[in-house]
């Protein structure tokens, strides 16, 4: 990290406080080369100064009546928990830490008396349980199927401890500083304490620390273990451990959040490194202490010196990410937009503080400028719960770049800690090829075709070149400089003429797929699709529509309509049906300048006016047809079918009956469809026919309502005298041509 610092050019003060870290690094990497060739534990001038207390060492027995025992040896299930626990107490005045250390399996807790010891000369006070099923001394065999089990043990000693220095007359009377508790434990144990640490259901929150040495990850059935918000954990084991293989470690390091370290001991074994392999030994207890210090002393040495004692070359090699209070982050992201513009995007956050802090960007070496990262990110708040969500940061750097490049981020520290962290850094390529979308493909009636879309490349302001393929051919080159004010809005900086609407060569029957391609400018890997290709139908058959269906005198059936074929310049044939059967074969010779202007190009020769033979009295469906002219595939319908009613039968009205005294004369209309001469009607007074005649006087009334038929169908019968009384008087019309006599209508009247 530092010298990428000083790789990258930081401002000044950033320069002055590196070259100081670095002075003080070198002076404690010098200390700590100098103690390897000794037997001296400590290595590093901060351990010196601090006292060493002498070590009393007792033993309390405690019971956990809430859970009980399994079986073992001469035993049967007991109702109890027994944990006798060995205490090593800093002989001297006060309160200190308490440190709660779980064995291995099958080993007694005295085995450990070297490493405790350190501890507790170090200020801590060390309870080191021997559970029930696993530990040693015990009746029979020690067995691991009770491990489970163990995690509850380490927290009802943390309990029992808590309650005792509390309490008056105990051993730890005042003693511990109940408020600040760690576990650690040795393979099994170091499961344990790991499960302590970062299991699930097994997590104990009072616990500020968790040293794991040679364990395995605590894969407890049921549960599940890392990443969780934890108490921060030192993972320790030995390179040549055969027993629980370094990978354990690793994977338990890896799987937790920070603030996290391991340390690796160089050679080491199982158990050696922690309590007789003497190249290891001092190494080893003070990386411990180091570690115990920085996180339940809140001792701001702990951890540059966890860094040197973790650091010995040929003992120990370190990996710490947040035990000193400076920022921690993540860079999640670096990416480009299509036009080149990169945002780096993830998260940091200084453990001293909730509030967002600043970080600061840098792009090939050179500084971007500051930003807040304030932006919420709930994942990190979970992680995180004191410090709260508002951590994140998505920073667009104000240049448009092309080409790879290196982005780098550093969180500011504020509060406690000693350095800005470069928290990532990631490598970018950005590509900027060209961008663009083939809005749509338009065919209109007459066959012309038309690609509408935009492209640019963000390279340049100027319209690029654009080719497009139909059905992977190539029919087009153009220039897309057509003004599109909603592209130029969209890519600011990039202005508005890169429109285009390009004309292709009028395409076959059919279904085709065009493409555009943008043509790449300046940097660039590809021309590029212009969004995706666009499926067209082109439509060769004829087209039209019937205008006018008109019952003429007799029933002639008189269709008007137009049709024309977008491959013909002049008339093309069109078929009338009538019930599905052709009843007329046309052309479009009637002039139809409305449908040339709509559909230039091809004249006016485009309207049909067919007069059909007269069907039968009732309803017809009429049914026009283009006939196609060269390419198409059909001859299709002229818009819709038209339903039409034809009936030959004579109709008409009785509108009046009129007169007094010895004469009476009926009066109304009549008209037989078959014809426009006159029709006869006849007249019956009640049921006798009275009166016979022509309606052929004029009724300007009734020949405006039917034109075809003219006026000339009006009637007056005299009936004569008729006896005082009811009367009903009906007219009949007489038919003509094809149909029936119909009756007009009927009359009540009273002759006084
Ligand atoms: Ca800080
Ligand atoms: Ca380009
Ligand atoms: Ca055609
Ligand atoms: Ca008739």
């Amino acid at each position: 990290m530092e010298r990428a610092r000083h790789r990258f050019g930081r401002p000044a003060r950033h320069r002055v406080r590196d070259r100081a870290v670095a002075l003080l690094t070198w002076v404690l990497i010098a200390a700590g080369l100098g103690a390897i060739g000794g037997i001296v534990a400590r290595a590093e001038p901060a351990a010196a100064a601090r006292q060493a207390f002498p070590v009393a060492r007792t033993h309390v027995d405690l019971l956990d009546a809430s859970r009980t025992t399994p079986p073992r040896g001469s035993h049967g299930t007991l109702p109890y928990r027994y944990l006798p626990t060995d205490l090593y107490l800093p002989d001297a005045p006060g309160a200190f830490p308490l440190v709660v250390f779980a064995a291995g399996f099958n080993i007694r807790t005295d085995a450990y008396a070297p490493m405790l010891q350190e501890w507790a000369s170090a200020g801590y006070v060390v309870a080191a349980p021997q559970f029930p099923i696993s530990g040693q001394p015990g009746d029979g065999p020690a067995r691991r199927d009770d491990q489970v089990n163990e995690p509850g043990d380490i927290s009802f000693v943390i309990s029992r401890m808590q309650d005792a220095t509390g309490s008056p007359g105990t051993v730890v009377t005042g003693r511990i500083d109940a408020g600040r508790v760690g576990v650690a434990g040795h393979s099994d144990g170091g499961t344990d304490a790991a499960a302590i640490a970062l299991n699930d259901h097994l997590i104990d929150r009072r616990v500020d620390a968790a040293l794991i040495l040679s364990a395995d990850p605590p894969n407890f059935p049921g549960t599940a273990y890392g990443p969780i918000n934890s108490a921060p954990v030192l993972v320790m084991s030995g390179t040549s451990d055969s027993i629980a293989p370094l990978a354990g470690s690793d994977a338990i390091y890896d799987n937790a959040l920070a603030p996290k370290a391991q340390v690796r001991l160089q050679g080491g074994g199982h158990l050696e490194p922690f309590v007789s392999d003497a190249r290891l030994t001092g190494a080893a207890w003070a990386v411990q202490i180091d570690f115990l210090d920085a996180t339940l002393r809140g001792d701001p040495t702990g951890r540059s010196r966890l860094a040197v004692d973790g650091d010995i070359p040929g003992v120990t090699t370190v990996r710490e990410v947040g035990l000193q209070p400076n920022p921690i982050g993540s860079l999640d992201s670096v990416s480009a937009d299509p036009l080149g513009r990169v945002t780096a995007s993830g998260w940091t956050l200084d453990p001293d503080t909730a509030e967002p802090i600043t970080i600061h960007v840098y792009l090939d070496d050179a500084f971007m400028g500051a930003f807040p990262a304030s932006a919420a990110r709930p994942d990190v708040g979970g992680a995180y719960p004191d410090l709260g969500p508002d951590h994140g940061f998505a920073v667009t750097l104000p240049r448009q770049l092309t080409g790879e490049h290196r982005v780098c981020v550093f969180g500011l520290n504020v509060g406690n800690g000693d350095a800005d962290v470069q928290f990532g850094c990631q490598v970018v390529s950005v590509v900027t090829n060209p961008i663009g979308s083939l809005d749509r493909v338009t065919v209109d009636p007459l066959l012309h075709t038309t690609a509408h879309g935009w492209a640019l490349d963000p390279d340049t302001t100027a319209p690029i070149t654009v080719h497009t393929y139909v059905d992977g051919q190539r029919v087009a080159v153009s220039t897309a400089d057509a003004t599109r004010p909603d592209v130029g809005a969209a890519f600011a900086g990039l202005g508005p003429t890169h429109g285009f609407a390009i004309s292709l060569p009028t395409l076959a029957h059919g279904a085709h797929v065009v493409c555009s391609y943008g043509i790449n400018v300046g940097s660039g890997t590809a021309n590029a699709l212009l969004g995706s290709c666009s499926s067209v139908f082109v439509d060769h058959d004829p087209f039209g529509t019937i205008d006018q269906v008109t019952v003429g005198v007799g029933g002639t059936l008189r269709v008007a309509g137009w049709a024309l074929d977008p491959d013909a310049t002049g008339a093309i044939a069109v078929h009338g049906y009538v019930d599905g059967v052709r009843q007329a074969v046309a052309t479009t010779s009637v002039s139809r300048p409305d449908v040339g202007a709509a559909f230039p190009g091809g004249g006016t020769l485009h309207g049909f006016d067919v007069t059909m033979p007269a069907p039968a009295d009732g309803q017809h469906t009429v049914c026009f047809y283009g006939i196609n002219t060269a390419a198409g595939s059909t001859n299709p319908l002229l818009g819709r079918c038209a339903v039409v009613t034809v009936s030959h039968v004579p109709f008409g009205s009785l509108d009046a009956v009129t007169g007094g005294g010895g004469t009476y004369l009926v009066s109304g209309w009549a008209i037989d469809p078959d014809t426009t001469t006159p029709v006869d009607v006849h007249v019956y007074v009640d049921g006798a026919k009275r009166a016979a005649g022509s309606a052929s006087s004029a009724r300007p009334d009734v020949g405006a309502a039917f034109p075809l038929y003219g006026a000339a169908h009006g009637y007056g019968l005299n009936v004569g005298a008729l006896g005082a009384g009811e009367h009903v008087a009906c007219a009949y019309g007489i038919n003509t041509a094809a149909g029936h006599n119909e009756l007009l209508g009927c009359r009540w009247f009273t002759v006084p």
